[in-house]
């Protein structure tokens, strides 16, 4: 049901969730504006991801409930895993540099893919649109 191919539509409160990781301004400003795409093929409980923006592009293999690493686009690195909870993807990521954790959901509403995010408090929301 994830499968296919979104492309970011729009941010909510994005800026004050990076704000909290710590990225500066400057930063912020392009990732507001990323491009962001991401692909994605489910087959069982693997998925495989593609992704680009502004910034890069990235392949990323992982399945459920596997631990794996990952390095934000600003080459912040974290280590977690991806279940699924009922129709909803629940990510759990730690930062490796502060041991703090970053909480994500990926879920299909109203056809369109809406990613959360959860750091130290603060909640923010990215919604793609499939191509
Ligand atoms: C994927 O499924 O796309 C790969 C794994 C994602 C891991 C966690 C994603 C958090 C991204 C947060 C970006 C915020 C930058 C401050």
């Amino acid at each position: 049901a994830f499968n296919g191919t979104w492309k970011v539509d729009r941010n909510d409160n994005y800026d004050k969730f990076m704000e909290q990781m710590g990225i500066n301004v400057v930063k912020r400003k392009l990732a507001e504006h990323d491009n962001l795409k991401v692909t994605i093929e489910q087959t069982g409980d693997k998925f495989h991801i593609k992704e680009s923006s502004a910034f890069r592009t990235k392949d990323i293999d992982f399945t459920l409930g596997v631990p794996f690493d990952y390095s934000l686009a600003d080459g912040t690195e974290v280590s977690g895993t991806w279940e699924m909870e009922g129709d909803m993807l629940k990510g759990k990521f730690t930062r490796k540099d502060n041991s703090k954790v970053l909480t994500t959901t990926r879920a299909l509403v109203g056809g369109e893919l809406v990613q959360s995010y959860n750091y130290e408090g603060v909640d923010a929301k990215r919604i793609f649109k499939k191509q």
